[in-house]
């Protein structure tokens, strides 16, 4: 995508169907389109940071507040306890595809070390 944004931006504007599984202020969370684990779910902050490199104190508080969905949806689904992977990827090394952040939030199965 060009600089105008990614297509998370048009899933937060509504322009592109997503299962949508968690919504608040600041995070949207919908179910990947190609899971890796029983469940799978992007957790998004509603503005853009384009990698983890962007992450900065003005914006902050979108990626705390992924962490606390991610806790509410964990325990909402009955995964808290038995456990789950959070992921995400930077750049080129990192294999991302979607230069807007998202928390891969990967449950269901036992996962293995090291990650691929
Ligand atoms: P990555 O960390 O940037 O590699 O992950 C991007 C993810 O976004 C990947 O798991 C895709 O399957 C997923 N995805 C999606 O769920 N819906 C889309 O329309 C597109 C990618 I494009």
């Amino acid at each position: 995508m060009n600089e105008q944004g990614t297509i998370f931006d048009q899933i937060l504007a509504g322009k592109i169907p997503a299962d949508v599984v968690y919504e608040d202020d600041f995070v949207l969370a919908f179910k990947d389109i190609n899971p890796q684990a029983p469940i799978h779910v992007l957790f998004i902050p509603k503005v853009r940071i384009k990698t983890h490199n962007d992450i900065d104190e003005a914006n902050m508080e979108y990626v705390n507040k992924i962490h606390l969905a991610i806790n509410q949806y964990a325990k909402q689904i009955g995964e808290d306890k038995n456990g789950y992977r959070i992921v995400m990827n930077c750049n080129e090394n990192g294999q991302q595809t979607v230069n807007h952040i998202h928390m891969h939030f990967l449950a269901g199965r036992q996962m293995e070390w090291p990650p691929g």
